[in-house]
């Protein structure tokens, strides 16, 4: 039976375990990605572990998130990362040169090569057939090591798509289509494969989107083949020798097939705050905006910004809304400033933004209060602008300037015809800002600069015999990642401090977690489904680990949270019943009596629940090796051979 396209280049790659879906595979790492917000821990981690020099074919440092630098504590972390970067033989990309996923896919991105980020939204690159997944900054510095990538094999859904996409309808709407179809969850232990007769009409710029927002699903990694748009997009970005062609197998079989005819696509929204709150523009439209934010590293390319310059060409943004543009990348910024394009903007009434992730993760450009925005983004998470009670939408560039030229949303079909926007056959490729690594006997020489909001990484404790706590917190399904360790640009500066951040965990959520868990010596956490959605952030499990967490029970959790809470020795339980969920409440005295045997053993887990009187009983699948950084209390305990 033939592969497909995703199963192949795992198999390439697969060094330990078989392609079964569901059991751990080890696959090894061509590319690594880091970017701030991440990598100050990634790269402590690394250096943690002692390694001289990384070991993958590349790894890049990127800053793009923290760019405010309202203080010493930013440029402190990009003098970090770029000293480290020189010390330890990997590519640094400066502040200016782009978002990461955009800059990545414009400059490395090779079909068929795996690439590992520390950040959620890296499966961008599989817009260009790269196998390209997200993780927590510990697997990241492990494949920086050297070290496999371990997750459990995804069963591939395939998405056949057929059809061409109709005037106004874009790439956005094939993928809020999908989370409207699938929801956040629909994409857990998944990979999501396009394949079909409508694949040759989307550009890369359209496959990055698909593929970018495939992480709001819950997705492992999203997929495309490298064809005839991925060798015209490589060869015109002056790479033509990174083209391969990459494809599943003809007898290829998908696990479950979900059938999109583009052509039947209308222009969708997501509406506050989930992005699986998809609805047909038609339905919002009318709804007063007062801010427009254009950009991130999906939809922040150079035919996203083109189509906006020429819907806004000659026309003023509404006196109501205030409209920002973000270029993706330093490429794009060049581009869209040569042509004109940019003037355009500019004369219409748009607020230009430097190439970083900016209001995405509320650095900046918090709406005012009780307004609407509407965003070209990914995510619309409650408070994630920065504004505790915003309204975000999400929708395409088409859709986010139609709104900033009438102020409401609207239907951008009924503004005439679309503009054509070709793909270029050139891209200016001037790469001064991506430092290459030096030459090993160099790098050797070089001292890595830190500064004083940079700490050192926290530890967990080895698994104890019996371990008891209270419950913490309890909270809903779909809980993100920016409510467990919230964004924003007071909170962000602390990415290198883990007892200064921890001070924030839950905050918007439940602002006494913290002097509770203090109070009560540490707990455990109760969540319902997919718990710790979103942003791979490794610091949603540091900082409880730090104020004494000790487990999270929950009805179904994310990938990539469920892997950091491991990594750090935080025990994930999974309830054999969900209704034991409604059974806890917020103080419940919890005991695991004889739990490190049981782990030991690889045992069902006992929980008693002494305010209730219940007792819970826990069949966990971990492998051997989550056992063993179980027992350890996180990943870097066991490669120091501590808590065995
Ligand atoms: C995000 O989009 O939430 C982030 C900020 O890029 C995160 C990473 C982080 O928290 O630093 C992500 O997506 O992984
Ligand atoms: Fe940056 Fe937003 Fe993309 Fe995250 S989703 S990498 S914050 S632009």
């Amino acid at each position: 039976m033939g592969y497909t396209l995703a199963e192949k280049i795992i198999a390439e790659h697969l060094v330990e375990g078989e392609m079964v879906p569901g059991s751990e595979i080890g696959i090894r790492i061509d590319h690594t990605l880091t970017q701030d917000a991440t990598g100050t821990m990634a790269w402590l981690e690394f250096e943690a572990m002692g390694i001289d020099r990384v070991r993958t074919e590349r790894a890049i440092s990127y800053v793009d998130h923290n760019m405010l630098q309202a203080d010493f504590r930013n440029a402190d972390d990009h003098r970090y990362l770029q000293t480290a970067a020189a010390r330890y033989g990997a590519f640094f990309s400066r502040p200016g040169n782009g978002i990461c996923h955009q800059v990545q896919s414009e400059r490395f991105s090779i079909p068929g090569k795996t690439l590992l980020g520390a950040d959620s939204h890296t499966p961008n690159s599989g817009g260009l057939g790269v196998l390209a997944i997200g993780s927590g900054g510990l697997d990241v510095a492990v494949a920086m090591g050297g070290g496999l990538f371990y997750t459990a094999m995804p069963s591939i859904l395939g998405v056949r798509l057929t059809g061409a996409l109709g005037p106004w309808v874009t790439a956005k709407d094939v993928i809020l289509e999908l989370l409207r179809r699938l929801s956040v969850k629909g994409g857990l232990g998944k990979i999501i494969e396009y394949f079909g007769p409508g694949l040759a009409s989307l550009t890369v710029d359209q496959r990055t989107t698909i593929c970018n927002m495939g992480a709001e699903l819950g997705a492992t990694t999203s997929i495309f083949p490298s064809d005839d748009q991925t060798r015209r997009y490589l060869a015109a970005q002056g790479r033509p020798e990174d083209w391969i062609p990459l494809s599943a197998d003809p007898d290829a079989t998908y696990a479950q097939v979900v059938e999109i005819d583009l052509a039947a696509l209308e222009p969708l929204v997501a509406k506050p705050s989930m992005p699986d709150n998809v609805v047909p523009i038609t339905e919002v439209a009318g709804q007063p905006v007062a801010q427009v934010c254009v950009g991130s590293c999906v939809n922040s390319s150079f035919e996203d910004l083109m189509t906006v310059a020429a819907i806004l060409k000659g026309k003023q943004v509404h006196p109501s809304v205030s409209m920002t543009i973000t270029p993706g990348s330093k490429q794009v910024f060049t581009m869209v400033a040569e042509n004109g394009a940019l003037a355009d903007m500019i004369a219409a009434g748009v607020r230009v933004l430097e190439a970083a992730c900016g209001p995405c993760l509320g650095i900046g450009q918090a709406p005012a209060t009780g307004v609407a925005s509407m965003r070209s983004m990914n995510r619309n998470f409650k408070g994630r602008s920065g504004t505790a009670d915003d309204s975000v939408y999400l929708a395409s560039p088409e859709s986010c300037a139609a709104a900033a030229l009438t102020g409401v949303i609207t239907d951008p079909r009924t503004l005439g015809p679309p503009p054509i926007v070709a793909a270029p056959h050139a891209y200016p490729t001037n790469d001064t800002m991506m430092i290459a690594p030096l030459p090993p006997a160099e790098a050797a020489q070089v001292e890595i600069l830190r500064g004083p909001n940079i700490k050192p990484v926290p530890i967990g404790k080895p698994m104890a015999a019996t371990m008891s706590g209270r419950v913490l917190i309890k909270v809903g399904d779909n809980v993100t990642t920016d409510h467990i360790l919230p964004a924003g640009a007071s909170i962000l500066p602390l990415r290198s401090n883990i007892p200064a951040i921890s001070e924030f965990t839950f905050q918007r959520v439940d602002p006494d977690f913290v002097s509770r868990a203090k109070e009560w010596g540490g707990g455990l956490i109760v969540g319902g489904s997919n718990y710790g959605q979103g942003s791979s952030r490794e610091h949603a499990a540091l900082s409880p680990m730090y104020l004494g967490v000790r487990a999270v029970i929950a009805k179904s959790f994310a990938r990539i949270h469920y892997a950091n809470l491991i990594n750090n020795g935080i025990l994930p339980l999974t309830f054999d019943a969900p209704s034991d969920y409604d059974t806890l409440d917020l103080g419940d005295e919890l005991v695991f009596a004889d739990v490190r045997i049981a782990l030991q053993k690889n045992e069902p887990i006992t929980v008693d629940n002494r305010t209730k009187g219940l007792r819970y009983t826990f069949h966990p699948q971990f492998s051997d090796r989550e056992l063993a950084y179980l027992l350890a209390g996180g990943l870097l305990n066991h490669t120091r051979g501590i808590g065995a």
